[in-house]
């Protein structure tokens, strides 16, 4: 007998906890069901060494609750992944989410039964449940991507995969290791993992620009001084083009800063700017110019500071030139923040592979097989990405009206109105889905943003007796034009990243998150509930 319910909610990250919150206190029936064992999401799955957050653990946090954000302390400017594995469980038990979530249950399929208007969602537990509602708050980066390397499955070595690293500590002492990937997850690796092995050697198929964290440890005259403000500083990462991660001063700003354009400064001023964000470190050296990411020549100036960084850190000229990126925009890849990055390559015992010279011909039980040597290896980390953004809610068998699967609804790319819901999917929310700006903006504003829209909108349903939500074609159609028509105006589409889904073999090239900023999606988001749910159809 299926288990009835008001919502059925996949996973527990932070989308999830928050969701549970929400829906619990409004009294409706909910089940969260978690693959993990715990919650926590990508937090739960990403323990690789050096491990942390790129966003600053004041704005990578909920705003929810105004005692959480006063009581909770964070340790440091980034935060490391235990501690905000910690803060996910702190919250879980704070606010009393456990016994609505089942751990160790992955969601198998979803289908929608027409007749009776539910969902039904079954798990590789045996579960079937029925709910009204079914929200994916499934993360766009949790479904790992392995590489197609011959022979991966040969090596004899110990062998790791970033996003699915063991519980029990590693250690990397006396050996060789070996890298494949440098991305954000293998730049925040790498220096870690030197610092024990005896050899480190990282295999880079494509250098990634990195900014420096400039991390440390939090004063907590300044947090107080800083949290004194907290309410305006939430405001400030609501509103704005940005990303949502507002800015670093004591006192908020009162409106958003004009952003300074390419063109208004001289080499020297646009030098100092980059220098002074620099200095300041994190990924708001993108923002410090504010067109980088618009105009060619802005970016290609951004491209050539960070090129002559790198050639000042970097002592050997060939390393540092094989370091340098030259194949995309500046931040059309998502901008690394690393701590000692770029110096890690001045140790002896740390060795990079260009792999553009000398490609991988197969991984043998040894090590790694070059078309040049061999590089034999005690151990291999991958980290070699995700199937972002679509990956988790196409591995499920999600069923919609008529039988439609969502796999053949997104067979040329995701479709959705919004980034919430997607058309012949009905009572069907995702949240920071494709289509919304999830990836390009602060997690955390984005997931609260989307779930406060979400209970508005089940609230509004109850209110006027409504049971069944779903997009209208039209409205859909409109919108997916839209979110290619302001990724098509910036740099974004050159960067051949997997925002475009460009890292897995045979995935539809759609830019897929909204890049307009989190500030006016709000407000296209609050217009349309405002306008009786515009582009919806109710029933
Ligand atoms: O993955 P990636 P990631 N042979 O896709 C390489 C978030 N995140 O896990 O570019 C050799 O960026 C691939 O090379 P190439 C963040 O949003 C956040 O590092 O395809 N190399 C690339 O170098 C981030 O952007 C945080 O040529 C191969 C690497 O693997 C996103 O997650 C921390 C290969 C993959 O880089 C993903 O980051 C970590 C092959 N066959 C992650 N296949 C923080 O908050 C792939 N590669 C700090």
């Amino acid at each position: 007998m299926a288990e009835s319910l008001d919502v059925v909610v996949v996973g527990a990250g932070f989308a999830g906890l928050y969701l549970c919150h929400r829906l619990k206190a409004s009294g409706r029936t909910v089940k969260v069901l978690e693959q993990g064992s715990d919650v926590g999401g990508t937090w739960y799955w990403n323990r690789y060494p050096g491990a942390r957050c790129d966003a600053e653990s004041l704005a990578y946090s909920f705003s929810f609750s105004e005692s959480l954000e006063q009581e909770w302390q964070w340790s440091e400017r980034y935060a490391q992944q235990p501690e905000i594995l910690a803060y996910a469980q702190h919250v879980a038990d704070r606010f009393n989410l456990r016994p609505w979530i089942d751990f160790d249950t992955r969601v198998e399929s979803a289908s929608w039964l027409e007749d009776l208007s539910v969902w039904e969602v079954r798990t590789d537990t045996g579960q079937t449940l029925r709910a009204t509602f079914c929200i994916m708050a499934t993360g766009c980066l949790s479904v790992p991507q392995r590489p197609s390397i011959e022979g991966l499955d040969t090596f004899q070595g110990k062998f790791y995969q970033a996003s699915q690293w063991p519980h029990e500590s590693v250690n990397f002492l006396g050996q060789r290791v070996g890298i494949i990937g440098t991305g954000s997850s293998g730049i925040q690796a790498i220096p870690v993992i030197a610092s024990e092995a005896d050899h480190l050697t990282v295999f880079q198929r494509t250098p990634n620009f990195s900014v420096p964290a400039q991390n440390g440890v939090l004063d907590p005259d300044w947090v107080t001084a800083f949290k004194s403000h907290y309410r305006a500083h939430r405001e400030n990462h609501k509103v704005g083009n940005g990303s949502g991660f507002g800015d670093l001063d004591i006192k908020p700003r009162e409106a958003p800063a004009d952003p300074i354009l390419f063109s208004s400064l001289s080499e020297a001023e646009a030098t100092a700017v980059l220098e002074q964000a620099w200095r300041r470190g994190g990924a708001r050296f993108m923002a410090a110019i504010g067109d980088t990411l618009m105009d060619e020549q802005a970016n290609a100036f951004a491209q050539e500071f960070v090129h002559k960084k790198i050639r000042e850190i970097v002592k050997d000229p060939i390393t540092a030139e094989a370091l340098c990126p030259t194949t995309h925009p500046i931040g059309t890849r998502r901008i690394c923040v690393d701590i000692n990055y770029y110096e890690t390559y001045n140790a002896d015992h740390v060795r990079l592979v260009n792999l553009r010279e000398s490609p991988i011909v197969r991984i043998t039980p040894w090590g790694v097989e070059l078309d040049s040597e061999n590089i034999e290896l005690d151990t291999l980390v991958i980290a070699t990405g995700f199937d972002a953004m679509t990956g988790a809610l196409l591995k499920m068998q999600v069923t919609g009206k008529s039988g439609l699967t969502l796999q053949n609804a997104w067979m040329s790319g995701p479709k959705t109105y919004l980034g919430l819901m997607t058309a012949d999917f009905p009572n069907l929310f995702m949240i920071t889905g494709p289509g919304s700006p999830s990836v390009l903006s602060n997690m955390l504003v984005s997931i609260e943003q989307h779930v406060d829209w979400v209970l508005d909108c089940l609230e509004d349903m109850a209110a006027k007796g409504k049971a069944k939500i779903e997009p209208s074609r039209e409205a859909q159609e409109t919108w997916v034009e839209h979110v290619q028509a302001v990724a098509n105006a910036t740099l974004f589409p050159k960067g051949g990243s997997w925002y475009l889904g460009a890292n897995v073999p045979g995935k539809p090239r759609i830019f897929m998150p909204y890049a307009a900023g989190v500030g006016p999606y709000r407000e296209v988001c609050q217009a349309v509930a405002s306008d009786h749910y515009r582009g919806f159809n109710f029933e």
